[in-house]
């Protein structure tokens, strides 16, 4: 019998997965989770171990939209040979983060999976922006993952309590604290969220204190990609890759670069309004888009300023966007597929 190195229940391998990864090992492959990505590798830990794995073909030629390629945080099955490792399949999953890549055809990008929590990251100087934050909401809501938002550098704001009241006024239904990545009781805050066996991710805009906070919470993180690095990046290095990274305490957290916009993958619905959802059932009409209609209960809670304005705009333009989008999905979808064809066309003819 082998000795196994690691113990994947601390990376988050539980029942469920187990089993799903029991009905695809007769192949004799096994189980592993990504935790980290570069051009061409990705990092993955299994068993046996860490190990760098390439995608295989068939994965490859399958794949149509960029959501079908492997992402941090994935469950995979890999074969791993003596001097190369592959991964095979990607187990369903449970959820993700994703965002819509822009430019003529639109694509879907996994920015990381299997979460259980997403701390939205916005500081408090010039980068605050309650329009910014909504998009972030509705990312997170719209994969039904549970969001917690982070207003940091507290430090440098002297009116970080109204900040804080706007945000809770624009999501009422969050947890929202205003902090300093600094602080002693940042990490014990953090903590009581990232339980062992869950992880949690990082998202937000560059700079503003991401990997501060994760460096907060590793203390003496065992920082693992691929081969055991234990260089801790400090704050001022932009990240440039995603990272799932183990705390010593129990639980995985999920650094990812800063981006400047994200883009909702899945935006046909009004996920991450709830404060609306809720007032709009005070509007006279059922079907209210809260514009000029009379006896509109959205309308009024932004006059008087228990709405912010910003929110009933943002859930108006992303009203007006999901018919666009469907459209535009649908065409996408269709070129991206034909590329696929063609792509698995040269393989099998071998002009690959
Ligand atoms: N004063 C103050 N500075 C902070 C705080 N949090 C982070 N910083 C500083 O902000 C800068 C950027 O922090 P990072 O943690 O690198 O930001 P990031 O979100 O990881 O940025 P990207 O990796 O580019 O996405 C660093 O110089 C940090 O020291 C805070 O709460 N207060
Ligand atoms: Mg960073
Ligand atoms: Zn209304």
């Amino acid at each position: 019998m082998e000795e196994f190195k690691t113990d994947l229940v601390k990376w988050g391998f539980d029942s469920h997965f187990r089993e799903l990864a029991l009905k695809e090992s007769d192949s004799g492959l096994i189980p592993a989770r990504v935790i980290g990505h570069n051009r061409h590798f990705y990092d993955v830990v299994c068993e046996k171990g860490f190990f760098s794995a390439k995608t295989s073909g068939s994965i490859r030629y399958n794949s149509v939209l960029k959501s079908d390629l492997p992402a941090v945080g994935d469950w995979v099955m890999i074969s791993l040979r003596r001097d190369k490792s592959y991964i095979c399949s990607i187990l369903p999953r449970k959820n993700c983060i994703s965002r819509r890549c822009s430019g003529n055809v639109i694509d879907e990008q996994v920015l990381s999976s299997n979460i259980d929590i997403v701390f939205i990251v916005m500081s408090m100087d010039e980068n605050f922006n309650l329009k910014r934050l909504q998009r972030y909401i509705s990312v997170a809501a719209s994969s039904k993952i549970k969001s917690v938002i982070l207003l940091t550098k507290s430090d440098l704001c002297d009116k970080s309590s109204e900040l804080l009241e706007e945000v809770k006024k624009a999501a009422p239904d969050k947890d929202v604290f205003a902090i300093s990545s600094f602080d002693e009781s940042t990490e014990e805050l953090l903590k009581s969220f990232v339980k062992p066996g869950t992880s949690a991710v990082f998202i937000g805009s560059s700079g503003v204190g991401k990997s501060t906070l994760i460096n907060t919470l590793s203390g003496s993180a065992i920082r693992v990609t691929g081969e055991i690095s234990s260089a801790v990046r400090k704050g001022r290095h932009t990240t440039s890759a995603r990272e799932l990274i183990l705390l010593a305490s129990g639980g995985m957290v999920i650094d990812t670069p800063g981006m400047r916009e994200i883009q909702n993958w899945q935006e046909e619905d009004a996920s991450g309004f709830e404060i609306i959802r809720e007032l709009s059932q005070q509007c006279r009409f059922a079907d209210c888009r809260h514009k000029t209609e009379p006896g509109c209960a959205v309308k009024e809670a932004v006059e008087n300023g228990t709405l912010p304005a910003e929110t009933l705009e943002m859930w108006q333009k992303q009203l007006e966007e999901s018919e666009e989008l469907k459209q535009k999905k649908a065409a996408s979808l269709k070129i991206l597929e034909t590329r696929r064809s063609k792509r698995k066309k040269n393989k099998d003819q071998n002009i690959d």
